[in-house]
């Protein structure tokens, strides 16, 4: 795939060696705050776009409302900016439309688990081939700082100065059970990594859900921080263990920063392969 001449890139520093993925990025550079976790996601992305050589106009970015909710502004495709917690039935439907399109679907903790949450048993049980990313920063960024569905258990919030009441929900745990076919986790710190985990739910043919650990930097300054993630994350390969349900269930309950694939089901269809086979 040849790089595209673009107004906006400086030609220069794309021939350098593999920057050429910069053809990814749009020419409205991201507003988020500096040091967000979310540049580090967009790169993972146009990397693993440019590494599969999709064409710009095959991939669609289909985003909630939050800061999350910008991404599809700053990637040179096609994108639909929609509701709050509705990235998942707008994607889905693009993708029963067009299902030669590479659909992505794109919501924060708040957009995913809280207003959207009633949508991620749906979309994983039909098992529609679509890639779900979760951006997971544990807070709600764009209305600054409030508690969300992952906010963790006694956590001093702007929505909570005394303390996070709830307890919060495990979005890995969740999938699985929901039945989702492909189940991993990223993070924004190592966007080689999610390159490789985002490249592999694209060639996944059902429903993928990325999990991806992501600091707010403006609004969480104890829990998802840099320096936080960077102690714990680690690759769940070095497990060495067998990729069954049962080893998923337990290295979600109990490893909340290990990044890799959890699950997948090769074999399953997806829901547009069961219709054809039920119209044949
Ligand atoms: C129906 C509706 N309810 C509430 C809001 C206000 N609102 C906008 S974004 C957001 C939460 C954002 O948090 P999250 O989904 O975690 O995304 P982030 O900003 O951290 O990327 C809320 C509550 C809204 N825009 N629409
Ligand atoms: S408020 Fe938080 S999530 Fe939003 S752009 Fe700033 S650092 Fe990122």
């Amino acid at each position: 795939m040849e790089t595209i001449k673009s107004e906006y890139l400086d030609e220069k520093l794309v021939a350098v060696k593999n920057l050429d993925f910069l053809q990814y990025r749009s020419k409205d550079l991201p507003t988020w705050c500096p040091g967000c976790g979310y540049f580090g996601i967009v790169d993972a992305l146009y990397r693993a776009c440019r590494e599969l050589e999709l064409k710009h106009e095959d991939i669609v970015t289909v985003s909630g409302i939050g800061c999350s909710g910008r991404t599809p502004i700053f990637i040179n495709s096609y994108g639909f900016h929609t509701l709050h917690g509705r990235s998942i039935p707008v994607a889905t439907g693009l993708k029963l439309a067009r299902e030669d399109l590479t659909v992505f679907a794109v919501a924060g903790d708040g957009d995913a688990l809280g207003i959207g949450g009633g949508h991620l048993p749906h979309v994983a049980r039909k098992n529609i081939n679509i890639t779900f990313l979760l951006f997971d920063n544990s807070i709600y960024g764009l209305t600054k700082g409030q508690s969300s569905s992952t906010t963790p258990y006694e956590m001093k919030t702007n929505s909570h100065p005394m303390g996070n009441p709830d307890t919060p929900l495990n979005p890995v745990k969740l999938a699985l059970a929901y039945g989702a076919s492909f189940v991993a986790r990223g993070y924004a710190g190592n966007p080689q990594g999610l390159k490789d985990i985002i490249k592999k739910a694209i060639q996944h043919k059902g429903f993928s859900f990325i999990h991806i650990l992501t600091p707010c930097v403006t609004f969480d300054k104890e829990n998802m921080t840099w320096k936080n993630l960077k102690e714990n994350v680690y690759d769940l390969n070095l497990r060495k263990e067998k990729k069954n349900m049962e080893t998923a269930m337990r290295l979600a309950e109990n490893e909340p920063y290990g990044t890799g694939i959890f699950f997948q089901d090769k074999k399953r269809l997806h829901y547009q392969e069961i219709l054809k086979k039920m119209n044949s």
